[in-house]
């Protein structure tokens, strides 16, 4: 279902124009009030006045997550401190924080955003939401709070955790939307199997999952495990939080609200703008934020824009799952790995369970890395009789995409460790 048919279907080229528009609009207010965004126009050499369509927006310096670290906390504020009326921030596990601040018309904004984005799963004021996102600073709990009450879906406020009372409230209040992150979804697919829970059973038919990268093969084991269909969701604080993309049913990219998140890929290194279809670093403009909006900001995920037309009728163009980070890329001797490489390996393989941890290491000059995995009985074909004989086997499949050595190590259900929000994949041992 189309939440909101007028953007989202809009033709591409009034869209351009609107965009053109609401950027010029953007800029001229940010350069009035906000002295960093100033100081970097002036900088450059450029003028509001210098803005005239989209297109000029490749004119306009980067803001990169480190210069919104050097403002905390309100050094981005485009408003005076008294029409913020909300503030998340990033966890910060990373240094500091960064501050997305809201206005009233910030909040409404995030509202319409995540009303498209649980209308992508067909939610309809029919629905139970039972919200899993953590609530707090964290943007997911509320920006999924905002969306379903804008839908008018029944809302369960029940945030992260408590696993075993996400699957009572689920049996005795009919859940039929869950959203979580994936990790945490599969962990109450885990907990309701040990449980003796069908979830063929209950009405649950949809999962929006997000804030964390998954794979299609783990996509397909919680679809499998939990009786959905599960949907990718992705935002991040400094846009909006959940809202700024998702896919809609046909699965095939995540359609960005463009009309308001102008988005561009960059070559990470160089900064010059790549053509659709090429991969590279995702950067966002915040058409219409007031209180923190931000000028082509590098999120560091790694991308690529598709604009072939969408069976689902949408015009807004989409951006391909997450392929990871520009800071998740672990170099072992020389080879560049993500994280997110070695998930796709794995979940080809039957009998490996989504749940595993990248361990890397160095010993002596040489870095080594260690993938442990879960397994179950399925595993265990004819083939493959022995513990280790599976591990070589899996060990080759890592070295025919990564072209590296790893070590692979099968370890029991249940032994790493489940995460309530995003999970933990990778420990880099060689930083300690
Ligand atoms: O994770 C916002 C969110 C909440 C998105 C709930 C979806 C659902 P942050 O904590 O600021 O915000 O983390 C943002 O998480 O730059 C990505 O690297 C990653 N991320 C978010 N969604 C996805 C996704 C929220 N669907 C950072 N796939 C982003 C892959 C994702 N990575």
């Amino acid at each position: 279902m189309i939440w909101n048919k007028e953007y989202e279907t809009m033709e591409r080229e009034k869209l351009s124009a609107l965009q053109g528009e609401r950027l010029k609009e953007l800029i001229t207010r940010v350069y009035e009030n906000v002295p960093f965004y100033r100081k970097r126009m002036d900088e450059a050499g450029i003028k509001p006045a210098d803005i005239n369509s989209i297109k000029d927006i490749a004119r306009l310096p980067f803001t990169t997550k480190l210069d919104m670290r050097d403002v905390y906390p309100y050094g981005l504020l485009a408003v005076p401190e008294e029409d913020i009326v909300e503030v998340h921030t990033s966890s910060g596990t990373t240094g500091t924080p960064v501050v997305d601040a809201y206005t009233h018309n910030d909040i409404e904004l995030w509202k319409e955003v995540m009303a498209r984005t649980l209308a992508m799963g067909d939610t309809t004021k029919k629905d139970i939401v039972q919200n899993a996102y953590g609530y707090g600073l964290f943007t997911g709990g509320l920006g999924v709070h905002y969306g379903a009450m804008k839908i008018g879906a029944n809302l369960i406020p029940i945030s992260g955790g408590n696993t075993q009372r996400q699957l009572q409230v689920m049996q005795d209040f009919k859940t039929t939307v869950l959203t979580c992150t994936p990790s945490y979804s599969l962990f109450v697919a885990e907990e309701g199997k040990k449980a003796g829970l069908d979830f063929a059973s209950l009405p649950l038919r949809v999962g929006l999952l997000g804030a964390e990268p998954w794979s299609d093969g783990m996509r397909k084991e919680i679809e499998e495990k939990l009786h959905i269909s599960a949907i990718d969701i992705y935002g991040l604080t400094e846009i909006i939080g959940p809202g700024v993309s998702a896919e809609c049913e046909y699965k095939d990219g995540l359609h960005i609200n463009e009309d308001v998140f102008y988005p561009e890929i960059i070559d990470p290194d160089t900064g010059k703008i790549l053509p659709d279809g090429e991969k590279g670093e995702l950067v966002f403009t915040t058409l219409t934020k007031e209180g923190t909006p931000v000028i082509r900001f590098r999120t560091r995920d790694i991308t690529y824009l598709m604009r072939e037309k969408c069976q689902c009728g949408r015009n807004t163009v989409r951006m391909h799952r997450s392929l990871g980070r520009t800071d998740d890329m672990l170099i072992i001797r020389g080879v560049n790995v993500f994280p997110s490489q070695i998930e796709e390996v794995l979940m080809t393989i039957q009998g490996v369970e989504p749940h595993y941890q990248i361990v890397v290491d160095r010993k002596g000059q040489l870095d080594s890395i260690e993938v442990q995995v879960e397994m179950n009985d399925r595993l265990f074909s004819d083939e493959i009789k022995n513990l280790s004989k599976a591990e070589k086997m899996i060990e080759e499949k890592l070295y025919a995409t990564l072209n590296i050595h790893t070590v692979v190590k099968l370890v029991e259900t249940n032994s790493i460790e489940r995460s309530l929000g995003k999970a933990k994949r990778v420990i880099d041992r060689r930083q300690l």
